[in-house]
């Protein structure tokens, strides 16, 4: 049996990496090119894989632990003991030597310009390159993660890039606007390949057309540093593609941007298993995606077949022979969305409820009195003391937070009460949940929902802030209309729209007085809720909002 060492190989020129995940036991039989290690630097994650079929006898390392280029990691058997095999693969692993410092000029960030449009501070044309890949050639763009027309900030994700051995993003070199593409997905993609133009500000970092033709190589470090600085890890969710008012059955790994946070072992396993990677959950580091997750994922979709359309049917028609078109493509965010709606829409037989709640002192205290109560710029919408009504009615009425079991033969209530808000983002419907609204007030809420709405609109939601709600409410209150039919936020069973307060004449007995009205629209799953339900437990929300002093106490 031909025991053999299995180094860390050429990392491209960075430094020390951590070891994220382990992903084999020690007696473990792999085939060539079996994920044994994970590593992530802060710009790309990558696997270090068996270089020979055969057993785990060793590893060396653990989770946490900083490796660089050559690190002995693991040690292995040649399977049948074929020592020359083993040799053979193992050398190939040894450290590569940084390559010699080519003298040419190639470019070493990702974007230069082109043609300066005018002088300093206006707009700009530049070509966007691929940066440093750490000495691979030609591998694969998986993703193109941003449309044409696009307004950028600098560092958000251009496209992904997927060799056998790492994922990695490009990142806008700068703020800016996306003018083309000249790549595709499945296209293949080196260093100082030309993958698409930006319109930028001639910001004084940009590079004048001739100091880009002039500039010196850098160091082979410098080079590793531009790497960096260009070619990033695909990142873990900052939200959960959670879109609107259709939570994913299960999309806890991806980005704003709808990115899959996994290794390519994992995506190539998910391309045999024809599994969308958006709709798993990542159980590993940073909600990275693995191997179990999927198989976990498949065995689930096995025991539970999901009924109805998971795929979104477009038209297929040729409207350009009625007239002039165009094309916008939709971003993971509203592809997303679009499955969750249709998935929700046809498996949930839902009904809306309309009341009206009487808000005119609710709104008379919120104008006269809140203003003391808050920190500067801090403002309270009615949003806050709806929020602390619904937490009060779900509390009187446990089955609308509550979830179907699997085999719909229970229901499974739930004692918090995690309250999803639906925000209205550029990229498109995102819901971050206020955690534990019974037990805050209405000044802590107002200023908990308007951090994460803002957070939403940024990009910057962190991952738990997008999943465990019980019950969404989504207003449109602020834009108007008069009523809604929102769609239920499977798997919980009822959602609260909220349309716009205004005057109406109320009749008292004696009289019509103008009354500030609140319209309000209650979805709910009629599999779990019945309509007299609905119609209590709307009713007494109106109650609630209509005396302020319920929500105060
Ligand atoms: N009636 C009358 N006025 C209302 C109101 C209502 N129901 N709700 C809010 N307003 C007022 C606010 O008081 C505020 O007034 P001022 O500017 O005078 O202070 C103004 O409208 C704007 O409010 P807002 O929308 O900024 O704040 P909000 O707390 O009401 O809502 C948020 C926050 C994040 C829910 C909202 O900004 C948003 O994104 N809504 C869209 C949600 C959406 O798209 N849902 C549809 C999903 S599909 O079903």
């Amino acid at each position: 049996m031909a025991l053999t060492q299995v180094n860390v190989p050429d990392l491209g020129g960075i430094d020390e990496v951590e070891v994220i995940e382990i992903c084999v036991n020690v007696g473990d039989t792999l085939e060539t090119e079996d994920a044994l290690i994970v590593l992530e630097s802060d710009k790309a994650t990558m696997e270090v894989p068996a270089p020979f079929a055969g057993s785990v006898s060793e590893i060396l390392v653990s989770v946490g632990d900083k490796v660089s280029s050559g690190t002995h990691v693991a040690n292995m058997t040649a399977q049948d003991g074929d020592a020359s095999v083993a040799q053979e693969a193992t050398k190939k692993d040894e450290v590569v030597e940084p390559a010699e410092q080519s003298s040419s000029n190639e470019p070493q960030q990702n974007a230069q310009p082109t043609e300066a449009k005018g002088s300093a501070g206006e707009a700009q044309e530049m070509d966007i390159t691929v940066p440093d890949l750490g000495g691979v050639d030609a591998v694969e763009i998986i993703e193109l993660s941003a449309s044409i027309g696009d307004e950028l900030a600098a560092e958000d994700s251009l496209m992904v890039l997927e060799s056998d051995k790492a994922t990695m993003e490009i990142p806008a070199p700068q703020a800016g606007k996306l003018l083309s593409f000249a790549v595709k997905v499945g296209d293949k993609v080196s260093q100082g390949d030309v993958v698409g133009k930006m319109q930028v500000a001639q910001a004084s970092s940009a590079q004048s057309p001739e100091s880009a033709s002039v500039k010196k190589p850098p160091s082979q470090s410098e080079a590793a540093k531009d790497a960096s600085a260009t070619a990033q890890p695909v990142t873990p969710a900052n939200s959960n593609a959670n879109t609107g008012v259709s939570q994913p059955q299960a999309g806890q790994s991806k980005g704003s941007s709808g990115h899959v946070h996994a290794g390519p072992a994992v995506r190539k396993l998910a391309r045999e298993l024809g599994v969308d990677l958006v709709q798993v959950n990542g159980s590993g580091p940073r909600n990275r995606i693995q191997k179990q997750d999927l198989h976990d994922f498949v065995k689930q979709r096995v025991n539970n077949p999901v009924t109805g359309p998971q795929t979104v049917k477009g038209s297929d028609e040729d409207f350009s022979k009625y007239g002039q078109i165009s094309e916008k493509p939709l971003n993971k965010i509203k592809q997303v969305t679009a499955r969750n709606m249709v998935a929700s829409w046809s498996t949930i037989p839902q009904v809306t409820q309309f009341d009206e709640a009487d808000i005119t002192e609710l709104e008379t205290y919120r104008k006269q009195s809140m203003g003391a109560l808050l920190p500067e710029g801090v403002k309270v919408s009615p949003l806050a003391f709806i929020m602390k009504a619904c937490a009060k009615a779900l509390q009187a009425f446990p089955e609308f937070n509550s979830s179907l079991g699997s085999n719909a033969d229970k229901l499974i209530l739930k004692q918090y009460y995690n309250i999803g808000i639906a925000v209205d983002t550029p990229d498109g419907l995102l819901v971050p949940v206020v955690k534990g609204v019974d037990s805050k007030g209405v000044v802590d809420l107002a200023i908990g929902s308007s951090e994460l709405a803002k957070k939403a609109r940024d990009k910057k939601l962190p991952m738990d802030a997008m999943s465990g709600a019980s019950f969404t409410i989504s207003s449109l209150g602020g834009i108007g209309g008069t009523a809604f039919t929102p769609i239920v936020n499977a798997p919980q069973v009822a959602i609260l729209g909220v349309s716009k307060a205004s005057f109406k004449p109320v009749w008292n007995g004696e009289a019509f007085e103008p009354r500030l009205m609140l319209p309000l629209s209650l979805s709910y799953d009629h599999r779990v809720i019945d309509g007299a339900q609905a119609a209590r437990f709307t009713r007494y929300l109106c109650e609630l909002l209509t005396d302020v002093r319920h929500l105060l106490l």
